[in-house]
């Protein structure tokens, strides 16, 4: 067998959103055909499974009797293959940082992020070749230290080491414009029409509804309320609606009224069925569908089966032709006396640095200023009161990050624009004292393009809902990347209307996810935390200000001065970290 069996296996494992026991990937790999054994196995779990077994492997095999000669000579101990480590995509710096796709890969653990030696000491920074690396890379050739050929030259000074990086070598690098690519649909920016009309919220559901149902008709056999409404007790009922209510009888099962454009009807969920726990995921204005049947008495429908619009476990992510970094931050919150300059200034100068010569995009997901009036009591801890100066002291902040990356950003709920959402990219007025960097500036939220690879960027206020709402276990602030999987799945970043985020009504709703993201990027709970869902990178970046007495008071306890890198060719990311 050769070799790069166990590494072509958890290669393809992880591309389809699994993570897996050293021991299964041993089997798999001495199989008669790994390939099918892999398909085998895909086909045997759950559904929901992150993890494959050696048991799932066995009980697989046996099915397709396919279990070959196979034994445990396959992957050695110690080999690449450590599938208890990070068995999937490797950042190929710190294994231990790695994306562990499938897995929860999330990265509140304490442990060092990152490059945090390599921001801080430029000579064994570089967390690249040398060391071992027990996790598998995608593409062992494809080190970001691999010569390619050579790009990317800081037009603007060079380095403020301080200790912080490599001076780049103006010699060896040059920046190649005409190589980027960066687009941006899904912007409400100058589309905005709603007035705040009540008919404008029928408008936007209506959208809603019909976005998100044609992502589930292929999977039932739906009718609408109305249709239904007249149905023989006892037929068999699929309805595809927007959450209505949900509310427990008081045998503890659930009553989920969906809403479709011709009425609402009940379904009922009894508490002892498997899916019953997804019960606590729903958010209201959600769109879901169900399949069962009616009662006796036509009244309501028995659920036998819930499906959500989500992501497709086959997705393929697009990744970029070359070699090249985006940086993906948010949060700095200039103005606040919190505001961490030093550390924003070890980032500045590090993106001047060698070993960041492939960074050449800057993405920002909002919350560029800590803005006035956001909160009451908020002008106690402002550095800057006037919300322009703020913006022009972020200007400066800006003008630091090398003069040839290109930059995107995205307002937040402190920013200098309506609150509510979708919002529109910065006015006329703050694009002029923002224009230094010729930064891109477009709607929350807003999806990229860049080099390929689809960012959906959403500044993440929806966040702070999903957290309160579901089980911890399910979405936290310790685990920001868990709640941003809820939004994948509901294809939709604000799904509840009416609680901590507010919704503009628009003709359209901008906040549908039509497209499935590669890469989702979102701020806003001043945690960082990613990891994989359907192989969709989700990626909350933390922050750029320090506990403020608010978030004391609250027990927030943020996570600043983090910077997610994350390499556009093989979507493996490294977050380095400047505090
Ligand atoms: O939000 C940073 C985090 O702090 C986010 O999770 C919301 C939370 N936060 C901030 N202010 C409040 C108030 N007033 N109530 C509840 N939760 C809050 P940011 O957008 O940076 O302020
Ligand atoms: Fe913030
Ligand atoms: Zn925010």
């Amino acid at each position: 067998m050769p070799q790069e069996t166990p590494v072509r296996i958890v290669t393809e494992l992880a591309r389809l959103g699994y993570n897996a026991e050293q021991e299964a990937v041993t089997l798999l790999a001495g199989a008669d055909v790994p390939e099918r054994a892999v398909e085998a196995v895909v086909d045997h779990v759950d559904d929901d499974a992150l993890r494959i077994t050696a048991g799932d492997v066995r009980a697989a095999l046996v099915e397709t009797g396919s279990a070959g000669g196979g034994d445990a000579a396959s992957a050695e101990p110690g080999s690449p293959v450590d599938a208890d480590e990070h068995p999937s995509v490797s950042t190929g710096d710190r294994p231990q940082e790695s994306v562990d796709a499938g897995a929860e890969a999330g990265s509140n653990d304490g442990s060092e992020t990152g490059a945090e030696a390599a921001s801080r000491t430029a000579g064994d920074s570089t967390p690249t070749t040398d060391s071992p690396d027990p996790a598998p890379r995608t593409d062992a050739s494809d080190s970001p230290a691999a010569t390619d050929s050579p790009t990317s030259t800081r037009t603007d000074d060079v380095v403020d080491a301080g200790g912080e990086g490599s001076p780049a070598d103006a010699a060896t690098r040059t920046a190649d414009p005409s190589l980027r690519s960066l687009s941006v649909t899904g912007d409400v920016t100058g589309q905005s029409t709603g007035t705040g009309e009540y008919g404008d919220f029928v408008t936007v559901f209506r959208d809603r509804y019909e976005k998100l149902s044609k992502q589930l008709r292929g999977r039932v056999n739906h009718r609408p309320t109305e249709a239904i409404r007249s149905m023989n007790g006892g037929s068999d009922a699929a309805i595809v609606g927007l959450v209505n209510d949900v509310r427990s009888t008081k045998n503890g099962h659930w009553i989920v009224e969906l809403e479709d454009t011709t009425g609402t009807f009940p379904c009922l969920v009894m508490k002892d069925r498997e899916f019953a726990d997804l019960v606590d995921e729903l958010l209201l204005d959600e769109c879901i569908a169900v399949e069962g049947t009616l009662s006796d008495d036509g009244e309501i429908v028995f659920v036998d089966a819930m499906y959500f619009p989500d992501v497709p476990r086959t997705h393929t992510p697009n990744t970029a032709d070359r070699h090249v970094q985006a940086a993906l931050v948010s949060d700095l919150h200039v103005g606040s006396q919190e505001f961490e300059a030093d550390a924003w200034d070890r980032f500045a100068s590090w993106l001047h640095s060698e070993e960041a010569a492939r960074v050449e995009y800057l993405l920002i997901a909002g919350d560029m200023v800590e803005g006035v009036g956001v909160y009451p009591g908020q002008d106690e801890e402002l550095d800057i009161v006037d919300i322009y100066d703020q913006y022009e002291a972020f200007a400066e902040r800006l003008k630091d990050v090398p003069g040839d990356m290109e930059i995107l950003m995205i307002p937040g709920n402190h920013d200098a624009v309506r609150l509510a959402e979708p919002q529109p990219g910065f006015d006329e007025t703050l694009r002029d004292v923002m224009s230094a960097h010729d930064a891109r500036i477009t709607g929350n939220p807003s999806l990229a393009t860049v080099e390929g690879v689809n960012v959906l960027m959403y500044h993440g206020v929806s966040l702070d809902e999903v957290i309160a709402e579901l089980p911890e276990a399910k979405a936290s602030y310790e685990e920001p990347h868990k709640a941003m999987y809820q939004l994948l799945k509901k294809r939709h970043v604000a799904p509840q209307f009416g609680g901590k985020t507010r919704l503009a009504p628009e003709e359209k709703d901008y906040l549908v996810m039509e497209a499935v993201p590669d890469v989702f990027h979102t701020g806003h709970v001043h945690k960082i935390g990613w990891g994989k869902y359907h192989n969709v990178l989700a990626v909350n970046s933390g922050c750029w200000q320090a506990q403020t007495d608010f978030q004391k008071s609250v027990n927030i306890d943020p996570d600043v001065a983090h910077a997610p890198i994350l390499d556009l060719d093989t979507l493996d990311m490294t977050v380095r970290k400047f505090a």
